[in-house]
């Protein structure tokens, strides 16, 4: 595998080097890189040998980047069904990390790393944090969850070999987050935002406004948030915002970032590629339209992905970056395909709720959907907290900001839904990913 990006004697920074090289360079070793692959699945896994012999294909076939449209697409149930290494392409001697994604049903997804995998790892997760601006000078509370979950650990490597100062706290233990925050002098925080908005909310409570502390740069992923959500961090925590993407099936986070324009996340492509296709037909389609994510690891070992269908809605975007990077950017993930509600025949994502109770001005960004079935029809109850100074309000206005966050869901997302305004706090805080819809519908 190619070192070129570590090289010391790079001409260019040797840790962003390939976020800047030239396309045509870039798709001319991402060939090279994707022929590689395939012959190593096709050499080491089973399942992949069969699917590419049912279709007529020898990784041969693969002369242009585009010939990746032949291969045939890898789903989460083929992690669980060849569960724990089926589809381990390196002998068990050679891997050096298990992780593991729990997933809602059954077994986990188990994933595993060789040591040029972890290599691959810290090289994308501290371009990562050098694209939201992290240095050797920072000092990193990383308060994603350490263990299985390849959140805290992803998060870790890549700020130390950046060089900067690590503080493994991990998610939980709120009250003590907000003491290092403050007595550590933590300039960045990596966390969910679900997560991060209880800190900021209990950090009000103890007198603290994180805003008089010295943090500065907030790295938000592992679940979906909106730019109504990034708006209200930034303002209440006095902090940029940025979003980093990734999923453990691929490499865990790392697998694309913002940059300082905050406009869509760079995919490190030299190592993920990237394609959208429709989601119900599988058809691959032109940069610039929305679809289903699809990603292929080009330079795992362990457990390479081919066409590995993510669920997850975006855009490759086409548009140059103001920062300069040549690698592409997708749009901010929103929604996943299974994420989507049917309300009354009509589609809705969480996020879009999300998006339209945040517009209306005294909403807390704290909430939870819930759907049952009344009289043989769906149901909708939107609870949503509203800060303490508001509940004294008159009943006159009470009633009047329930009114707008309903009208605003129902021109925004198309259904009328019954809101419920709610106390600050009696919403269940996550100290993880959050869980936003509770549905109890009869099916
Ligand atoms: O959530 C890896 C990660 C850890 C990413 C820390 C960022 C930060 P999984 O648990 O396997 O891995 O979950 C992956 O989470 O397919 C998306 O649906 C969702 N997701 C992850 N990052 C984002 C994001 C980690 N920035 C699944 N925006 C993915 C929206 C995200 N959804």
């Amino acid at each position: 595998m190619s070192t070129y990006w570590n090289d010391k004697n790079s001409p260019m920074n040797p840790i962003s080097a390939p976020d800047f090289i030239p396309m045509e360079q870039m798709r001319e070793l991402q060939l090279y890189r994707l022929q590689g692959v395939v012959k190593h699945c096709y050499d080491n896994v089973e399942l992949f040998r069969t699917r590419l012999d049912e279709k007529g294909l020898k990784p041969e076939d693969i002369k242009v980047l585009d010939d990746i449209a032949k291969l045939p697409f890898s789903v989460k149930t083929d992690l669980r069904n060849h569960y724990p290494y089926g589809l381990f392409a390196s002998s068990l001697k050679d891997i050096v990390r298990l992780h593991a994604s729990s997933g809602t049903t059954g077994k986990p997804i188990v994933v595993g790393y060789t040591d040029e995998d972890m290599k691959v790892w810290t090289n994308v997760m501290v371009r990562s944090l050098a694209a939201c601006g992290v240095s050797s000078e920072d000092i990193v509370q990383n308060a994603y969850g350490y263990g299985l979950f390849t959140g805290g650990l992803g998060v870790h490597c890549g700020a130390e070999a950046l060089g900067a100062t690590v503080i493994p706290i991990s998610g939980g233990n709120t009250s003590k987050q907000i003491m290092l925050l403050k007595d550590f002098c933590s300039t960045v925080i990596t966390v969910t935002p679900s997560y991060f908005l209880h800190v900021i909310e209990v950090a009000s409570e103890m007198g603290i406004s994180i805003k008089d502390l010295p943090l500065r740069v907030g790295i938000f992923g592992a679940e979906p948030w909106t730019f109504e959500m990034r708006e209200r961090i930034e303002k209440e925590a006095g902090i940029k915002a940025y979003d980093i993407y990734g999923l453990s099936e691929i490499i865990g986070p790392g697998v694309g970032v913002e940059c300082s324009a905050q406009n869509g996340l760079h995919i490190f492509e030299d190592h993920f590629y990237p394609e959208i296709i429709d989601p119900d037909t599988g058809e691959v389609l032109p940069d610039g339209s929305e679809g289903e994510l699809v990603l292929t690891t080009l330079t795992k070992q362990a457990i390479p992905m081919i066409r590995y269908r993510t669920r997850d809605i975006t855009t490759i975007m086409t548009e140059k970056c103001d920062c300069g990077r040549t690698i592409r950017r997708i749009k901010k993930i929103s929604t996943r395909s299974d994420d989507m509600l049917i309300i009354r025949g009509v589609n809705v994502f969480p996020s879009q709720i999300e998006a339209a109770l945040l517009a209306v001005e005294g909403t807390l960004p704290h909430y939870m959907i819930y759907l049952t079935t009344e009289h043989d029809m769906d149901a909708v109850e939107v609870k949503v907290e509203i800060n303490s100074a508001q509940f004294g309000d008159t009943v006159s206005a009470i009633e009047k900001l329930k009114a707008a966050i309903t009208n605003s869901i129902k021109s925004i997302v198309g259904v009328s839904v019954k809101v419920t305004l709610v106390e600050p706090k009696t919403i269940e805080r996550s100290q993880g990913k959050a869980k936003r819809v509770i549905d109890q519908r009869n099916k």
